[in-house]
């Protein structure tokens, strides 16, 4: 589909056209130079490759960066993001925010994942047992995502993969969480093309269809990790997304509801839960507290940028909170798309000052 969205800014109204799409409906070519480019509030940390879904993490004082990575693999664009079709991870770092970026190369390839078949989508990180853990979504033999992990000593990798998926995943966009406690909790899901409408009381229905308007939303979900990390402590679980009455969004609330991206920080005792909202690309958050939810939505974390998907990581460095997104500034196309960062702001009580990518 092609997206005329108009966004009004306070002291200005900026008109994007939006066009095409990654793991959802699109009827329309991958090219999106027609977009009206306003200025952007900060510049691609990369630009010799193509980057996106940036899941950042501070690992021995250096900030290391987790992004999908963005090629055109020729495919053409269809109503599932087939355009998506990554085929590896690099990982990057720096030792500071403005610092230079290193490429580390190529983490994870396609080809060593013997259960993958395509499209390596938004990978997330963790660090324990003295080892680093990737966790990332692909398809696997039979075109249904999973989530897969493999490991390294080192944070750059390159990372070895396990010979499955981890048992009783599903979907895309794995987001682990650390909490006081030392727990991990894996966040993931992502409706449309990233097929979480087909996991009903998580046994797969291949005909499971998206939620009409008037529908409960499909909800995020959660697990908690082993101490393997590359194994569910418990089946998965869904995670309550409710308004300020504490009642869940309907699928017509588009705006609100989840659709991908999933990702918790942990502020001042609050979890706060942000998720992208997929057709009307917003980055929103919710707070809760208990790393299960409910999250109670509170609002925007980052209006729309160009190009159809918004995919964000919010992390701690240095004692300022700081949001890692992308847009498609270089390339003007949805699939081939940037990372970028920019510093947020709590506010005193608690809510996050919404970000404006363009000027
Ligand atoms: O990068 C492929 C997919 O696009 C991600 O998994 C989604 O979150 C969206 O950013």
């Amino acid at each position: 589909m092609n997206l005329n969205l108009t966004l009004r800014l306070p002291s200005s109204i900026i008109t994007l056209l939006i066009v095409g799409c990654s793991s959802k409906p699109t009827t329309d070519a991958n090219t999106a130079n027609s977009i009206t480019a306003p200025a952007p509030i900060s510049q691609p940390l990369v630009s010799h490759i193509y980057t996106a879904d940036p899941s950042a993490h501070v690992f021995n004082n250096r900030v290391y960066i987790y992004p999908s990575h963005d090629i055109d693999a020729g495919i053409p664009q269809d109503d599932d993001g087939g355009h998506f079709g990554m085929l590896d991870y690099h990982v990057f770092s720096m030792d500071a925010i403005g610092g230079e970026v290193t490429d580390h190369g190529v983490a994870l390839d396609i080809k060593d994942v013997p259960w993958a078949g395509r499209q390596m989508w938004a990978p997330d990180a963790a660090f324990a047992n003295d080892t680093y853990y990737l966790y990332f979504p692909a398809k696997d033999k039979n075109d249904v995502f999973k989530i897969g992990v493999a490991t390294s000593k080192n944070p750059e990798g390159p990372f070895a993969p396990e010979g499955n998926p981890i048992a009783g995943s599903y979907s895309i966009d794995p987001a682990v969480f650390k909490d006081e406690d030392g727990s991990y909790y894996m966040y993931f899901g992502g409706i449309w093309g990233g097929q979480l409408q087909r996991w009903d009381n998580n046994q797969y229905k291949a005909n499971g269809q998206n939620r009409k308007p008037e529908e409960q939303a499909i909800l995020p979900r959660i697990a908690k990790l082993n101490a393997d990390m590359k194994s569910f402590a418990e089946p998965v679980k869904e995670i309550k997304l409710v308004d300020e009455n504490g009642n869940l969004f309907t699928e017509a609330q588009n705006d609100k509801r989840f659709f991908e991206a999933a990702w918790v920080h942990k502020y001042n005792g609050k979890y706060y839960f942000s998720y992208s909202t997929g057709d009307t690309h917003f980055i929103n958050y919710a707070i809760g507290d208990s790393p299960y939810g409910p999250f109670t939505y509170k609002g925007v974390v980052l209006h729309p940028v160009q190009g159809w998907t918004n995919h964000h990581s919010i992390v701690e460095i240095s004692g300022k909170w700081y949001l890692f997104y992308h847009d498609v500034q270089l390339s003007g196309q949805t699939h081939l798309r940037n990372i970028k960062v920019t510093e947020l702001q709590h506010n005193a009580d608690g809510s996050i000052e919404a970000i404006f990518p363009y000027k």
